[in-house]
């Protein structure tokens, strides 16, 4: 088990890419710097701020005014990639198809862009991660509204292709859509909290908001196969994210369906849809029914037409759980096919030992295992776009530096990664820890910290831990190594 593993940084393939990850509102700062319009988590955290630690992300690391400083910072890690997302309010402040772009924020793109690879760092960008323009939550409830929002969605997405397409290769499109739908819009932890206004419906409208998602990414996915690829030569895909699940009992075949049927829920929800151009997998549609929304026949055929261009699966993975099933009728908002997840199984044994967050735990057989499962289903090269966690105790700041849990979790998750790719055939071909710095982590605010670089919040001064050491290292070792 993950409590006494040891690490035995076992090899990579030599054109393995290592990166760091961030989003724009988690460490920009910037939040109305230049012309930027406000997005629904400027104005969430201002509304309510209990719900996010009491703190917002107005100047959060102020990457936007530091952004030289850290693409040094990054440089002088060796990173291969660095994974920003684009905050849409910042290039289009209002956000719609008809309202004006904001050259300065592009600007910003642009110059982070050209240090990046001046520095000899690949770009990858992300379109989504989280901060919908509030003007179009206001004007037509965002993604709640699938028409509207996709084409909004369309126009963002080519002005990027066309203001930045020339020089960033790879793009992903939204990070996490079952994220914006379920806890943005059932549990309502994350903005815009929509749940918690009147007049919410949370038994369809998390469905609604996949299905929008979905959309929006094969429309603007067969944008760019149409319009910029043959000239640009980069490739687009999707993040999706998911826990890998164990059976709570692993004697009893309902716990053994169970624990298939979340990671169905959690990734094939979109998967099928996206990768193999299907409709929502059988499993949801017996327990949704109606809930789930239907494809017209044009939006199948856009499904059919658009899955063979995602070029790769990008997986956001953290940990492992245990997935029992519950005896009753699911409740009628259930979201996860009447499950129950745990993080101790039916013998009382812990999935892994805990990380400074109690969901998150040092689990790497189960991130092996999930790997397996989603090329066994997809058939597509992997790139791990998020991994990585906040330690026990960083409070302190000498255990924040010296970070030795997290240089064990990363190196035992890179070790699965070698046996994924040379022992199962899993063919994974980049890793990118999030994150590069600790930063806004959403409703918990800046209480975890997941950098391998400590940002002290008074002064902002960054200090790479010893875990930034660690993978510059490794990976130079690694795949120097590797056969
Ligand atoms: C990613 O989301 C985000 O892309 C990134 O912005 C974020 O900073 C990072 O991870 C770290 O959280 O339901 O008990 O299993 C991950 C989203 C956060 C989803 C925690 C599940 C709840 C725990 N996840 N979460 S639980």
């Amino acid at each position: 088990t993950g409590h006494d593993l040891p690490v035995r940084n076992l090899p990579l393939p030599p054109d393995f890419a290592w990166g760091t990850a961030t989003s724009a509102y988690q460490i920009e700062g910037g939040a109305l710097q230049d012309g930027k319009g406000k997005s629904i988590w400027d104005v969430y955290t201002h509304l309510e701020p209990s719900r996010t630690n009491g703190q917002n992300a107005d100047v959060s690391c102020d990457h936007y005014n530091r952004m030289p400083e850290d693409v040094e910072l990054m440089a002088s890690l060796g990173v291969d990639v660095y994974r920003f997302s684009i905050a849409w309010a910042r290039i289009i402040p209002l956000g719609g198809r008809d309202d004006p772009a904001n050259e300065k924020g592009i600007a910003f793109y642009n110059h982070l862009i050209d240090r990046l690879l001046a520095r000899g760092i690949q770009p990858v960008a992300t379109l989504y991660h989280w901060d919908t323009p509030q003007a179009l939550y206001e004007r037509y409830g965002a993604m709640l509204n699938t028409d509207e929002f996709r084409a909004d969605f369309e126009r963002y997405a080519r002005l990027c292709f066309e203001r930045f397409g020339d020089r960033v290769k790879k793009w992903v499109t939204f990070n996490e859509p079952y994220i914006s739908s379920i806890f943005a819009h059932l549990n309502g932890t994350l903005a815009p909290g929509h749940c918690r206004e009147a007049g919410t419906d949370t038994k369809t409208e998390p469905w609604r908001v996949g299905h929008t998602l979905l959309l929006s990414h094969a429309t603007v996915v067969e944008v760019y196969a149409k319009e910029f690829q043959s000239s640009q030569q980069g490739e687009i895909s999707v993040v999706l994210n998911g826990h890998y699940y164990e059976p709570y009992d692993a004697s009893k075949q309902a716990d053994i369906d169970a624990a298939e049927r979340r990671m169905v829920f959690y990734i094939g929800w979109f998967g099928d849809p996206i990768y193999l151009g299907k409709d929502y997998p059988d499993e949801m549609r017996e327990y949704l029914g109606s809930r789930l929304p239907a494809f017209t026949a044009e939006e199948r055929e856009l499904l059919r037409r658009t899955a063979h261009i995602n070029a790769f699966y990008g997986m956001n993975h953290y940990s492992t759980k245990y997935a029992r099933a519950l005896p009753d009728p699911p409740a009628d908002n259930d979201w996860t096919g009447n499950i129950e997840e745990s993080a101790v199984n039916s013998e009382g044994k812990e999935v892994g030992p805990v990380s400074g967050l109690g969901w998150l735990r040092l689990a790497p057989e189960g991130f092996r295992k999930l790997l397996n499962w989603v090329w066994r289903r997809y058939h597509l090269p992997i790139v791990i776009t998020e991994n990585g966690c906040p330690c026990p105790g960083e409070d302190d700041v000498a255990v924040a530096v010296d970070d030795k849990f997290r240089q064990r979790y990363l190196g035992l998750y890179l070790d699965a990664i070698s046996r994924a790719i040379y022992t199962d055939g899993v063919p994974v071909t980049g890793y990118y820890v999030w994150s590069l710095m600790d930063n806004f982590e959403w409703s918990a605010g800046y209480g975890p910290r997941y950098g391998i670089v400590h940002v002290d919040f008074a002064t902002l001064k960054r200090t790479p831990k010893n875990s930034a050491y660690y993978l510059r290292d490794t990976f130079k070792s690694r795949r120097a190594t590797s056969t």
